[in-house]
């Protein structure tokens, strides 16, 4: 049988009634493009001159790495003069950006984080952009900060591209949760993982341990009881993974299963964790869900959050659902 490369997948999908409007495979079709520019980019490195620090800092009191605004600056070049926007949203920029005038508007809204587990760019790991997708409830009119600010379960797709040793890209709209990877001689991203599920039983979590102190007593007590192994309350032994790229992590668990935890700590109460809900706890989650797995921050499904800023913390327990559930359950207890 002949490849499925991605406009072929996209097409198919819109033939079949209703489950994708032509504008959202055009907008999915952009991103996609400029995910193939930073992928290039990511690749060529040092040789391009586009690993370190841009010198600047974004409006988390992040710094930001060149990459961080390369990345961001191809995905907004890429998207503003499709036509399939009303504005986009980035965790690099304080505020939307909006459509310049001489450009025709949509009626979605984009969302992203362009270069997701930048601190690994300049030692050559993994790294990824991850996107969330809304529509505008303004229709083609400039939309304001609250129009962004929708629960993650009205998203109309989600997805991100990971840059690893194969750069892939994965996408839900709703229908599972599919991925592609890059046929760098071709140019296109081709169908290689259909379906993608994330088996329910794990033995594997990926936590930062370092901040083991300043975590809440539920989240102590469940990784406590997966560090007793074969002796302990679950009676068998986990392995632990921490790249520090959420994309990898949460691949990883596309691939083989697993739970992946940022939870909120006391090093910062005043915020829900550390990574952003409308950035990546909604994106991610609905891809995991459509998985067939859980995503929560503890108290309830990250997708149910009502979202109160465009940059808002999240807490994150996602994965596998036996163990979602688990976690969670303390958080109740
Ligand atoms: P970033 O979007 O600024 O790269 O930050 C998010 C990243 C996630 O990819 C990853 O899970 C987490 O930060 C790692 O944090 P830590 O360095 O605390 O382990
Ligand atoms: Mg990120």
């Amino acid at each position: 049988m002949s490849r499925i490369t991605l406009s072929r997948f996209l097409i198919e999908q819109q033939r079949k009634a209703g489950t994708l409007p032509p504008d959202l495979r055009l907008l999915i079709e952009t991103i996609a493009r400029a995910c193939k520019a930073i992928s290039f980019s990511v690749n060529k490195g040092a040789l391009a001159g586009v690993l370190g620090e841009a010198g600047t800092g974004n409006i988390q009191g992040e710094a930001q790495k060149k990459m961080d605004v390369i990345a961001n600056d191809y995905l907004l070049d890429a998207n503003e003069w499709g036509g399939n926007l009303a504005a986009m949203a980035s965790e690099e920029m304080e505020l939307p950006y909006h459509i310049p005038g001489e450009y025709p508007k949509g009626d979605y809204l984009l969302l992203f984080d362009p270069l997701d587990g930048s601190s690994n760019i300049d030692v050559n790991i993994t790294v990824g952009t991850i996107f969330s997708i809304l529509h505008n409830p303004n229709g083609n009119l400039a939309p304001r900060e609250t129009h962004f600010l929708q629960k993650g379960s009205a998203q109309v797709a989600a997805g991100y591209t990971i840059y690893g040793p194969q750069t892939m890209l994965v996408l839900t709209f709703g229908n599972g949760v599919h991925g592609f990877t890059l046929d760098r001689e071709q140019g296109s991203f081709v169908l290689t993982h259909p379906d993608m599920h994330v088996p329910a039983a794990t033995g594997e979590f990926a936590i930062n341990m370092s901040n083991q102190r300043h975590w809440e007593a539920p989240v102590k007590r469940y990784i406590d009881e997966l560090l007793a192994g074969k002796t302990g309350p679950r009676g068998r032994d986990f392995n632990m993974r921490w790249v520090a790229s959420m994309v990898a992590e949460v691949h990883r668990i596309l691939t083989r299963g697993g739970i992946f935890m940022y939870p909120r700590d006391a090093r910062e109460p005043e915020k829900p964790g550390k990574l952003r809900l409308m950035y990546e706890g909604n994106p991610m989650a609905f891809i995991i869900e459509q998985a067939g797995g859980l995503a929560t921050n503890g108290q309830q499904r990250i997708l149910d959050i009502q979202p109160t800023g465009l940059h808002e913390r999240v807490a994150v327990f996602l994965g596998s659902s036996e163990e979602v559930e688990i976690v969670t359950g303390y958080h109740q207890a």
